[in-house]
């Protein structure tokens, strides 16, 4: 007989949708959405539905693994606890405790997650990462301009006379909000897509404009000039809930918009067309990822808001920059889970420089790196140096699901449960604002271990586990604390399976911001206070033409290396039923100009490292632009973050994985 549960995706994605899960015999069957979800409606994506196919799949890891002479041995997790735990204890002895590095990421976004940071507070605080890969300096830019980053929420868009989809692969990566657009283009909006690929959302809307890489904030400003020409800013607000307008004025000032043009390669009535849309209030702004991921990325993400701001789209409904969603995670109690308090020392290494932090690192050397949530082997910027670290210390531990990239190098790999395993409660601090519930569904294969169960053994060894003595209800019920005031409890969530939170729809109407004034900051004092200058600039990407013209003469191609359709990340590349190859999406005119066709194999490289595939032509791409989806493997010839730069974008110690020039030429 079997029966049907309601659960969670724990990926991380835009969309936490709710799901229905068939359980036979003790075994995940088939994963569905749940109809009664109210915002992802019974409707998932090919990524949660592979989650049953992941949870049964034969590679899981079944037992703890230990490298004896180049060889995993399989071991007793007695033996894996004592031994783990025996080297924590001598490395703070003999080296201080932040000779561990923890290196994660966030691949799954269940509250009880974070209790790792519990249990390396509680040890006495290693060296940790700071910054994001994903979504760094668009955070700290909203952080900066607003206060926080705050997005409207999902059905707000209805409001909305136009909506411009901004560098965010919907159809791809936010599938609810795919249907949402469609729903709001049937009630009369207008839909324009901003992106150097013509992603399957440009296919629905009312206009596609195609950009070149980088440049986005350049076009913000065009279109602010505009804005002023033809008099459709909003004085008002400007007058009365801004900072720092001067700044502003003087540097659109000093561009022209030929110059824009140019160097956008956006024709000039495009630019008043945009104008004219966003003076046509209101208008919503719905940020994506992928233009940030530059050196210059979080100073486009503030002309973007400043755009936002100067036409008044800023705290009305139907309007905003609608990046991240910080409210949502902000409704949990993260101290009481992790204990910051217990940390005794601390030292960071930034997430993007990690591999160059553990190389570098004296006093203490980095003896030993647990990584949880993560496959930094994969997923972290210029591969080849992140393989030189990770090989350098000691001892590597990987918590994981699967035989990654990363756990193929460690010294010690630990069998982890996944989502219908274990009982947590999931929520996406990116869009819209429901916690779902999922409770424990079937039991682990062979002696697969929740990450909670291995915290709460290595904490007894080491002589903290008082603090890891709370049962899971007991750590969802610390962590919902606050909510009982706005009448939310455990219960509600076991009975009800997804809750809404307390956030607000329409973010910063009283425009009363977060910034040290108070008002919306073109010149941000924050930023200021930390030692960058708060005004914004004209900055462009650092690989191109205009900073490093030897650099665009020998690598004259622009690299994105945006998410998977299917995978996310690279989490499900190993379950395809066919062997995923690498395809390197070539725009037109290299395809003319080099020969190329379609399925060709070929080179592409630049000075970190190289990559071979198959050609796939782009039709509509910008010109001289070249994609190669990340997350493949490097058992499927992928790894193609072994190209992209480990910079730091300008600010947020966000990423600049699509700052990034290449060349490329046909294999024999
Ligand atoms: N299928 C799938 N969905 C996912 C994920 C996944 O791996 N697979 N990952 C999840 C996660 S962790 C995240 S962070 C989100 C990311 O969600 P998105 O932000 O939608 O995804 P990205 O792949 O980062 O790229 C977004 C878009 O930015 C465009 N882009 C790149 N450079 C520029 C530029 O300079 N200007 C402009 N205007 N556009 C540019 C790309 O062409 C792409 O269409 O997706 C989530 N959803
Ligand atoms: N070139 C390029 N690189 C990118 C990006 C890009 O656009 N281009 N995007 C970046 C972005 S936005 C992100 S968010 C990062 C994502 O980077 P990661 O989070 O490192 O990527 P994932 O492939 O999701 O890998 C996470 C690993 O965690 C494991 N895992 C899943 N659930 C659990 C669990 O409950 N416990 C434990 N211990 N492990 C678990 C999975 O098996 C998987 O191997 O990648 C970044 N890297
Ligand atoms: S990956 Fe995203 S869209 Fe797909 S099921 Fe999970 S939350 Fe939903
Ligand atoms: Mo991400």
């Amino acid at each position: 007989m079997s029966k049907v549960a309601t659960s969670a995706c724990p990926l991380n994605c835009w969309d936490s949708c709710g799901f229905k899960v068939t359980i036979e015999d003790g075994k995940v069957l088939k994963v569905d959405g749940d109809d009664s979800h109210p915002i992802t409606k019974g409707k998932i994506c090919g990524r949660g539905r592979m989650l049953a196919d992941r949870t049964n799949s034969k590679e899981r890891l079944l037992y703890p693994l230990k490298k004896v002479n180049g060889k995993f041995k399989q071991i007793s997790w007695e033996q894996a606890l004592d031994e783990i735990s025996t080297k924590l204890h001598e490395y703070k002895e003999k080296f201080g405790t932040t000779s561990i590095l923890h290196s994660h990421d966030y691949a799954n976004s269940g509250l009880l997650t974070n209790l790792d940071q519990r249990f390396f507070n509680a040890y006495g605080g290693v060296t940790e990462l700071t910054g994001s890969i994903c979504w760094g300096a668009g955070i700290e830019a909203q952080t900066w301009d607003f206060g926080d980053s705050y997005a409207h929420s999902p059905t707000d868009i209805q409001h909305s006379k136009n909506i411009i989809v901004w560098g965010r692969n919907v159809a791809r990566t936010n599938m609810h909000l795919y249907e949402v657009l469609q729903e709001a283009k049937r009630n009369g909006a207008n839909l324009y897509v901003i992106d150097p690929i013509p992603n399957a959302t440009a296919k629905i809307a009312h206009k596609y404009i195609s950009i070149k890489p980088g440049m986005d904030g350049l076009l913000a400003i065009g279109i602010m000039k505009e804005l002023f020409r033809l008099q459709l800013v909003d004085n008002e607000f400007i007058d009365n809930f801004t900072l720092g307008f001067e700044d502003l004025e003087a540097l659109l000032q000093s561009v022209t918009l030929d110059q824009v043009s140019e160097m956008t390669e956006i024709p000039l009535d495009i630019i008043t067309e945009l104008a004219h849309v966003y003076g046509d209030c209101p208008t919503a702004t719905l940020l994506g990822l992928g233009m940030q991921r530059y050196d210059n990325g979080g100073n486009t993400i503030r002309l973007i808001d400043a755009l936002v701001a100067v036409s008044g789209n800023v705290g009305i409904p139907g309007g905003g920059a609608n990046y991240g969603n910080k409210q949502v995670g902000q409704s949990f109690q993260f101290n009481e889970l992790t204990l910051p308090n217990m940390k005794k020392t601390s030292r960071t290494f930034t997430m993007m420089k990690q591999a160059e932090g553990i190389l570098n690192a004296i006093d203490p050397e980095i003896k030993m790196i647990i990584v949880t949530c993560g496959n930094p082997l994969t997923q972290v910027p210029d591969t080849n140096v992140v393989k030189d670290a990770f090989s350098s210390v000691e001892t590597l531990v990987v918590i994981e699901q699967f035989m990654t990239d990363t756990a193929e190098l460690a010294d010690y790999v630990l069998p982890t449960t996944t989502v219908f395993e274990q009982e947590d409660i999931y929520y996406a601090s990116m869009y819209h604002h429901y916690a779902n519930y999922a409770p424990k569904l079937v039991d682990p294969p062979g002696e697969a271990k929740s990450d909670l169960w291995i915290w709460t053994q290595l904490a007894k060894r080491l002589g903290f586990g008082e603090v890891f003595d709370f049962t899971r209800e007991q750590f969802m019920e610390m962590s919902i604390k606050d909510l009982a005031k706005n009448g939310i409890t455990l219960d509600q969530f076991k009975k009800e399976f997804h809750v809404e939170l307390p956030v607000q729809g329409v973010p910063w109407e009283d425009r009363k911001f977060k910034t040290p004034s108070g008002k919306f900051e073109f010149t941000s004092q924050l930023a200021e206070k930390k030692g960058f200058n708060g005004k914004l600039t004209a900055s462009l990407p650092k690989e191109s033409v205009w900073n490093d013209k030897p650099l665009a003469e020998k690598f004259p191609y622009t690299l994105l290396t945006i998410h998977p359709m299917r995978s996310n990340h690279s989490q499900h590349y190993h379950l395809f039923p066919v062997e995923p190859k690498v395809r390197v999406e070539i725009a037109e005119n290299l395809a003319t100009n080099l020969k190329l066709k379609e399925n060709d194999y070929v080179q592409v490289w630049n000075e970190r490292g190289t990559i071979e595939g198959y050609v796939k032509i782009l039709k509509n791409a910008h010109p001289n632009t070249i994609n190669i989806d990340e997350g493949i493997w490097s058992k499927y010839g992928g790894v193609v973050n072994r190209l992209t730069p480990s910079r730091e974008s300008d600010n947020g110690l966000g990423s600049t994985l699509y700052d990034c020039l290449v060349n490329i030429k046909l294999l024999s």
